[in-house]
């Protein structure tokens, strides 16, 4: 095949795969409050919120006062009047108007505003993921989160696109706190945590397995991680996370290196990164051989090493390219690490959408770099006389972005 037709096929199979979003804060109009899309919360994507507060200008206390509305404006006037938006998230928000007809530069933020929707129904759900070319997203659940708790308590409808996992960063990561939460569900635990008393901790996680139906489930952890040591968490882990895992045959998803709350006064976009040590992960993967591991890390410089420790252990799947990798610069130099590694055997992208219109810019992003290296790369396979056909190649390219999660999902 030359190498013209080559290029048009993997482009063009890349342009259209349906996509299974394996993490993202996204959640379905029946959850209401937690429900976020429209202009207002575009612009205010804690991305965009720390860039503008790099502009100065304003006391974070009193940007926080503001309404939605009232925010959005002094982001759009520092970000997108005072100076271009040459910014990953800020050239984001102007793919998004593009996409629904509306030039940023004449009609303005009150031309966006009145393009999309704060009230998405079903129907608006199913254009934004037309337009995204995403068929699955997964979502955050945190059981924890006692407004998030009442919709499922209620049994609230989901809507078929939107796919619960269950996130257990405060039952790891602030036992304290948690345990009080658990007392006052009806949970028998204490603060001092008590190895007595995990059974009453994995009735509380078999409850939720059995509201949620989660497709895995999922935590995020410091760079300071470490496994196994005394802490709270190893125990949680050992004793309780990875059994029900094990026995409900579901992933546990970490995702490391997140530094929280660096800067506080940023709120939501007051986290930050740090570099992870791998042996950790090494401990985990080849003492729980029996248990499935999605991972991705945050600092760029651990990119290297977790594909090399993929390449030890099968019961590792590494996925995307998290929060601050999510640039073309840094989404192709991932890629490419990857599949020159390890071959087209990870899951090459998650959007962590927070705002539904943010999946329009993310994944054309993203299948714009993810073309250009599969081009590459088949290109070269080429050249050394290997030929593939149009099936192989979408064979390929659904791997990485949704058959190997399922697949991994379901082993
Ligand atoms: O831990 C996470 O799920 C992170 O993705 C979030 O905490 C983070 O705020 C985010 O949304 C990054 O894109
Ligand atoms: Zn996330």
């Amino acid at each position: 095949m030359e190498e013209q037709s080559l290029s048009r096929i993997v482009e063009s199979k890349v342009a259209s795969v349906a996509i299974t979003d394996m993490h993202t804060h996204l959640f379905p109009p029946s959850f209401g409050s937690l429900q976020m899309s429209g202009a207002n919360h575009v612009l205010t994507y804690h991305y965009l919120i720390a860039e503008a507060f790099r502009t100065g200008a304003t006391d974070p206390k009193a940007f926080w006062k503001l309404s939605t509305s009232a925010q959005a404006d002094w982001i759009y006037h520092r970000l997108f009047q005072e100076m271009s938006p040459l910014s990953e998230a800020a050239s984001g928000v102007v793919e998004i108007a593009r996409q629904f007809s509306v030039n940023l530069q004449v009609d303005g933020l009150l031309g966006l505003r009145g393009a999309l929707s704060e009230d998405a129904n079903d129907e608006y759900i199913d254009r934004i993921l037309k337009m995204a070319g995403v068929d699955n997203v997964v979502m955050t659940n945190d059981p924890f989160d006692p407004v998030e708790r009442g919709y499922w308590e209620n049994k609230t409808p989901l809507n078929p696109h939107f796919v619960p996992a269950l996130r257990l960063d405060p039952l790891v990561n602030q036992w304290t706190q948690a345990a009080s939460t658990l007392s006052s569900l009806g949970y028998r635990v204490s603060p001092e945590f008590q190895d007595g008393r995990v059974v009453e901790v994995r009735r509380f996680l078999e409850d939720w397995v059995n509201r949620m139906a989660p497709v895995y489930l999922a935590i995020s952890l410091p760079d300071s991680f470490d496994f196994p040591d005394l802490s709270v968490r190893s125990r949680l882990l050992e004793a309780v996370i990875l059994p029900l895992c094990r026995q409900h045959k579901l992933p546990l998803a970490l995702m490391i290196g997140a530094k929280r709350q660096v800067n506080p006064s940023l709120g939501p976009a007051g986290d930050s990164t740090g570099k992870a040590a791998m042996t950790p992960l090494e401990n985990l993967c080849r003492d729980f051989p029996d248990n499935k591991f999605l991972v991705s890390l945050l600092s760029r410089e651990n990119q290297h090493e977790l594909i090399v420790t993929a390449r030890k252990f099968g019961n590792l799947m590494p996925f995307g390219c998290w929060w601050f990798l999510n640039t073309d610069t840094l989404v192709e130099e991932i890629m490419r690490m990857r599949v020159e590694l390890i071959g087209p055997t990870f899951i090459a992208q998650h959007s962590d959408a927070r705002v539904l219109e943010h999946l329009i810019y993310k994944w054309a992003r993203t299948r714009r770099v993810v073309a250009r290296v599969l081009v590459d790369k088949y290109q070269k396979l080429a050249k050394v006389g290997w030929t593939v056909d149009s099936a192989r190649i979408e064979a390929d390219v659904k791997a990485l972005f949704q058959q190997n999660f399922w697949d991994f999902a379901s082993r």
